[in-house]
């Protein structure tokens, strides 16, 4: 069975008193819902780390995660953090090559590689997220350009490392622009992914790998997304920053 799991990814919003405020409400909520068996995964910003750790302790099935780390273990990296920084902040995940990531700080696949290295020897779970552009989409090579982001970055790794890395499938002409991939196209794509992922690691291998689908998913699309066969979750952008929308988008499953 593979692992259902609903992310948050908070990008540069909220200063500490939002923070806290929407992790007890998620929290609280939880506590009082029947919630399937999902794993929630809240990647607040940096500074929040510790705090949002101790506010979710002993709530079951609720991780804390960082939206990004570094692609070296330490030294002289101003304004850097290390994946063994977020270890030792109780993180268990890290979002790895978010497009925003890739469009606005140039990341490229072989620097996701890499960063994929550190947070893996640090113990951390990957979310590596890929998608293809608006432009691509239209011209039909969509499925391609995914693959190749994924073989450019993932396929280095050894059999046992990739069973540890989560992926997550966003297309950018979904995210933050209101418009959703339709449940269809969501699990092309997640089909074609995990086809490609086999090809290399075997058949068993990629049935096991979680992919998430990320891109304006919200209360009143996530039922029918997640419904599809290939979809084992979503990464949740803006509707994670409402504790309500994003405990019904827990409770689509
Ligand atoms: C979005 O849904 O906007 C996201 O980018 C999730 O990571």
């Amino acid at each position: 069975m593979r692992k259902k799991i609903v992310a948050g990814n908070w990008k540069m919003n909220c200063d500490l008193d939002e923070g806290q405020k929407l992790t007890s409400e998620i929290v609280n909520m939880l506590k009082d819902e029947k919630i399937n068996d999902v794993n929630v995964v809240l990647n607040p910003p940096f500074p929040h780390l510790h705090l949002v750790n101790k506010l979710i302790q002993g709530v079951s099935r609720v991780f804390l995660g960082a939206q990004n780390c570094s692609d070296k273990n330490s030294g002289a990296y101003t304004g850097e953090i290390s994946a063994s920084m977020l270890k030792s902040f109780a993180a268990s995940y890290v979002i790895l090559g978010h497009s925003e990531r890739r469009e606005y700080f140039g990341e490229t696949n072989a620097l996701l590689t890499e960063k994929v290295k550190r947070a893996l020897e640090n113990g951390l779970k990957p979310i590596f997220c890929c998608g293809e552009p608006l432009e691509i989409r239209e011209s039909g090579d969509h499925e391609s350009y995914v693959t190749q982001q994924l073989t450019e970055s993932l396929f280095g790794f050894s059999e046992e490392e990739i069973k540890n890395i989560v992926i997550a499938y966003e297309p950018i002409w979904a995210i933050g622009t209101g418009k959703t991939a339709s449940s269809d196209q969501a699990q092309e794509m997640h089909a074609s992914i995990r086809k490609h992922i086999a090809s290399k690691f075997g058949r068993e291998v990629a049935e096991g790998i979680s992919i998430l689908y990320g891109g304006s998913c919200k209360p009143d699309n996530a039922k029918e997304i997640f419904s599809k066969q290939d979809v084992d979750g979503g990464l949740i952008g803006g509707a994670s920053l409402k504790s309500r929308d994003f405990v019904e988008i827990i409770k689509s499953f």
